[in-house]
């Protein structure tokens, strides 16, 4: 049984408790068996049953006045994550796929699309990264083009996306392109494109080590509407990274779930497992890692919750609590899952294991929505630039 004296925190209110327990409640009975054979069925039936029973609601705001809580995101990522990576990824794209809408978007954009995505009625995309600008996301190539003579109607939009989630199985994909009102960051817009659009196209499927849908797309001569930009042309940069602060700080959420799960694991081992004449958790080098465990899970979610709750009560910016929170809790979950393979010797890398999935499934979370080292990046300029020159 999962610890869960930290929902007493002060972060939460009596909402956050109760949403956690029943979605524990839910998890256990509805993903014990989710079918990994084909991830994209698997997937869309998890963003369908995510839907269907009120869950996706939680991953972007419903009116217009109401804002989006990321106390809320991080407690259903960290338990979904507990239960099944593949419904986490599924919950995560949705929020994170409908993000720049819900943050950003028109009256007419969030009336068309949020209702669809908090539904499951429509899968979500977020299409940033590229061959050569995954950290460097001021460098995108892709470009936007207004179409006719400047001043036509809409935008034309040619280029390669690279490492997206939901590639290929999406409705929606908010595409990040050049459109050049200046270079590198100041020059950057976001735009919707429907996956039906004919100048949209999955060039590549990615295998991964925790297998889930990611694609390379190509957009060639794409034409989406000028009611498809998001916010002001110009302005996708901070649209990109406005929404990355909110949504890093659900990964350490997702890592937090991982890493929990796999100190329950080690606890049901060491308990019940027999060594040298006595239960393996007698033996204090066992005592040791199970002490490292909690001190690291209890350490990242105070990071975690810390970021959710500034965020919450109305920060304008929670860049360095956000990716303090995600830097922190993706390696403390490397080191938590790490143990808990040695705690479980051979079984722990035997394929079907929970922990063997939570070894393979941890390792990506430290690179998208920006690397470690991009962390570090990022804490470190945050930090620098309090101090009064
Ligand atoms: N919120 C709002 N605005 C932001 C912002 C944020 N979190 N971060 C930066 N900005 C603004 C800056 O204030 C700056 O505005 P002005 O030009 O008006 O001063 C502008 O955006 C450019 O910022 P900066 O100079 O920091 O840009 P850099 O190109 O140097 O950014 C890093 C470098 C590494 C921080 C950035 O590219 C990054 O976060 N990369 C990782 C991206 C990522 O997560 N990739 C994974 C893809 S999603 S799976």
């Amino acid at each position: 049984m999962p610890d869960k004296t930290f929902l007493n925190w002060p972060f939460f209110e009596e909402r956050h408790k109760a949403l956690a327990e029943k979605l524990d409640t839910w998890a256990a009975k509805n993903l014990a068996h989710v079918d990994h054979a084909d991830v994209d069925a698997a997937c869309r039936a998890l963003v369908s049953k995510l839907g269907n029973d009120g869950w996706l609601e939680h991953s972007a705001p419903g009116a217009e006045a109401e804002k989006i809580d990321v106390r809320t995101l991080a407690l259903i990522r960290e338990t979904l994550a507990r239960h099944s990576g593949l419904a986490d990824f599924a919950f995560a794209m949705q929020g994170l796929g409908a993000g720049p809408i819900s943050l950003f978007g028109t009256s007419a954009q969030r009336e068309t699309w949020l209702p669809k995505t908090r539904s499951g009625k429509a899968i979500a995309a977020f299409a940033l990264s590229e061959a050569a600008s995954g950290s460097d996301v001021a460098n995108i190539t892709t470009s936007a083009r207004r179409d006719g003579d400047g001043d036509g109607d809409g935008y034309v939009i040619d280029g390669e996306k690279c490492w997206i989630s939901n590639g290929g199985i999406a409705d929606i994909y908010i595409v990040f392109a050049r459109t050049g009102e200046a270079p590198g960051a100041r020059g950057l817009s976001a735009f919707i494109v429907e996956g039906s659009n004919p100048g949209l196209a999955v060039v590549e499927r990615i295998e991964v080590i925790a297998p889930h849908p990611l694609a390379r797309l190509s957009l060639k001569n794409c034409r989406v509407p000028a009611e498809a930009l998001i916010g002001q042309s110009g302005d996708g940069f901070k649209i990109a990274m406005a929404t990355l602060d909110v949504f890093r700080t659900t990964v350490g959420a997702a890592a937090l779930g991982f890493a929990r799960r796999a100190l329950d694991e080690s606890l049901k081992r060491a308990t019940s497992r027999q060594l040298f004449g006595a239960p393996l958790g007698d033996l204090q080098m066992v005592q040791g890692h199970i002490a490292d465990m909690a001190l690291e899970i209890d350490a990242a979610a105070l990071l975690i919750y810390r970021a959710a709750w500034t965020k919450d009560k109305g920060a304008a910016r929670v860049t360095r609590e956000a990716a303090m929170a995600k830097l922190y809790a993706t390696e403390a979950a490397q080191r938590v899952i790490d143990m808990a393979v040695q705690i479980h010797g051979g079984d722990g890398v035997r394929t079907g294991h929970p922990v063997e999935a939570l070894y393979r499934e941890i390792r990506a979370l430290r690179i998208y929505e920006g690397a470690s080292d991009v962390q570090k990046v990022v804490i470190a300029r945050a930090v620098l630039s309090s101090v009064e020159q």
